[in-house]
């Protein structure tokens, strides 16, 4: 089944029933989802979109974003979800690879950089300012179809655009459907950008295939959170381990323990943190783990311990082992992604022979079948819950001329999770300051992938075959 297919039954019942807020739409229904989203199909079409063309969707989380995501899919068209944050070049990237011919975007700058790049794509806001045409026949998809390209840099290498399917999305959302009791009667707050699997494959397409509600804010902060699960009566909160932390941090945090279900995930939540927030708010916190190319993958039990430092066990429909030699974990299921966007090579070195699918994370499993993730193959540094590739912001600095050798690497912080850390090795006579090496990214890295802390050193540890041997710093 596809998506829409399997929303859309929902759409057919309790049609006046609330399922999507935000702060300038207020409450929509059901029954007009359904409508503003066939509308909105209809004005795709118009304008000469078909089955199969990628559009790039990158916005605040609104009503109109979720309306203009939903419509595209109901078309048949691939979602390429960017974040916001992207500079030109990261931008242009995607734009290459992916050859979208549409973008649904809430950035001016973007606009004008869309333009530049590629002036033949349309360029819509989200509220998709295009004018009024009948839609086709809407939903006509197969489980196979692809949905969703997810950019992501896997293991290795430039961020590659990730295949999911509608199979692929469903299978995710409905792991956690079943996992985590998700009910029509459940209300999110949804606080979670929508250009990431967090946000937009568990929170969104999750509440869409539940006939739930969700709240959505355009950003996050403590009291928005604790504010819209009061006004709303919410009953489940998802975030990333630095939302975690500033709720710890807030003086209402004992609010969270009005929410059925609090859960975490994208990085580690620290056990010091999950323990705080049993004492401080009554919460058990159940920490899951995923990734883009495999959506949902593992989840601490809804009953039962949901223990701290660990991930649980594998969601329903998911296969998992541990690569013998390595401690690799592998996995298999019909959530697993369909391949890397026209990268044949690489996604034949994301599997084994047998199919399993290489997530570059180290796990073990603790006495009672936990699994613990103990670390990363890949090289990833996670910052806030978004993920930063040591490669990419090591390769802009190289042309700062007062950078002869670099590393990048994540120094643990209680806040961010990691925080982006260069080790250079200065040209003599021009050492460069941290703020240097940051204004230099301007414009080339989201400001998300500059670093945070500087370490000075003479030469980098390299190996016999001159890879730089990261483990040794710090
Ligand atoms: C913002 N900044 C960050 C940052 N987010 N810096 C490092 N890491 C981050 N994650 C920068 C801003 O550019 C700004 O820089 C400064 O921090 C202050 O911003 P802020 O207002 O404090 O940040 P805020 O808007 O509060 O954002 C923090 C956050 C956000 C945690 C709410 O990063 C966030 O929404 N993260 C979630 C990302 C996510 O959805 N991940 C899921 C990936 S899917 P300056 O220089 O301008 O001051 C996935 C699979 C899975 O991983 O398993 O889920
Ligand atoms: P992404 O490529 O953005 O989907 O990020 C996926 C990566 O986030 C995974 O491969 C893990 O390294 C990491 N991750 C997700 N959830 C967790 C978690 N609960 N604990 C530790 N790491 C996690």
């Amino acid at each position: 089944m596809s998506l829409p297919a399997a929303w859309s039954k929902c759409w057919a019942s309790q049609t006046s029933k609330p399922t999507l807020w935000d702060a300038s739409a207020g409450w929509i229904s059901r029954g007009d989802l359904a409508r503003r989203t066939k509308a909105a199909a209809g004005r795709l079409f118009g304008a000469g979109l078909r089955k199969g063309d990628r559009i790039i969707l990158s916005a605040a989380a609104s009503v109109d974003l979720v309306v203009a995501h939903v419509a595209a899919l109901r078309l048949g068209l691939i979602v390429v979800p960017v974040n916001g944050a992207y500079q030109q070049g990261e931008l242009a990237h995607i734009v290459g690879d992916a050859e979208p011919r549409a973008a649904v975007v809430d950035n001016p700058q973007w606009v004008r950089w869309l333009a530049e790049l590629a002036p033949e794509i349309l360029v819509a806001s989200p509220r998709l300012d295009l004018d009024d045409a009948a839609a086709p026949s809407l939903d006509q998809l197969s489980s196979r179809d692809p949905a969703l390209l997810g950019y992501t840099s896997g293991t290795t290498g430039v961020p590659k655009g990730a295949v999911l399917t509608h199979g692929n999305l469903l299978a995710g959302a409905e792991s956690v459907r079943i996992a985590w009791r998700w009910t029509p009667d459940d209300r999110l707050v949804l606080a979670l950008p929508l250009f990431h699997m967090h946000g937009l494959g568990v929170g969104l397409h999750g509440t869409l295939l539940t006939g739930a509600s969700a709240v959505l804010l355009d950003g996050f902060s403590a009291s928005a959170v604790l504010d819209a699960a009061e006004a709303h009566d919410a009953t489940l909160f998802f975030g990333v381990p630095t939302m975690y932390t500033r709720l710890a941090q807030s003086h209402r945090v004992s609010e969270l323990s009005r929410l059925r279900l609090c859960v975490a995930g994208s990085a580690a939540l620290p056990a010091d943190l999950h323990r705080r927030l049993g004492e401080a708010a009554d919460v058990r916190v159940l920490e899951r783990y995923g990734m883009t190319e495999t959506i949902m993958l593992v989840s601490n039990p809804y009953d039962g311990e949901r223990r701290a430092g660990t991930v649980g066990f594998p969601l329903p429909g998911v296969e998992l082992r541990l690569a013998p030699d390595s401690g690799e974990v592998l996995v298999r299921g019909p959530n697993v992604f369909a391949g890397y966007w026209r990268r044949p090579e690489a996604t034949e070195e994301a599997f084994d022979e047998d199919g399993w699918f290489r997530t570059g994370d180290l796990g073990e499993f603790d006495e009672e079948g936990y699994l613990r993730l103990r670390g990363r193959a890949k090289e990833l540094v996670i910052s806030g819950g978004l993920n930063v590739y040591p490669r990419e912001v090591e390769d802009a600095l190289r042309s700062h001329s007062g950078v002869d050798d670099v590393a990048i690497t994540g120094t643990p912080d209680e806040e961010w999770g990691e925080l982006v850390t260069a080790w250079v090795v200065p040209v003599a006579g021009n050492t460069p300051k941290l703020e240097d090496l940051r204004s230099h990214l301007d414009g080339v890295c989201a400001p998300f992938k500059h670093p945070r802390l500087l370490h000075l050193i003479d030469e980098l540890p390299r190996n016999a075959l001159g890879k730089a041997q990261k483990h040794l710093l710090g």
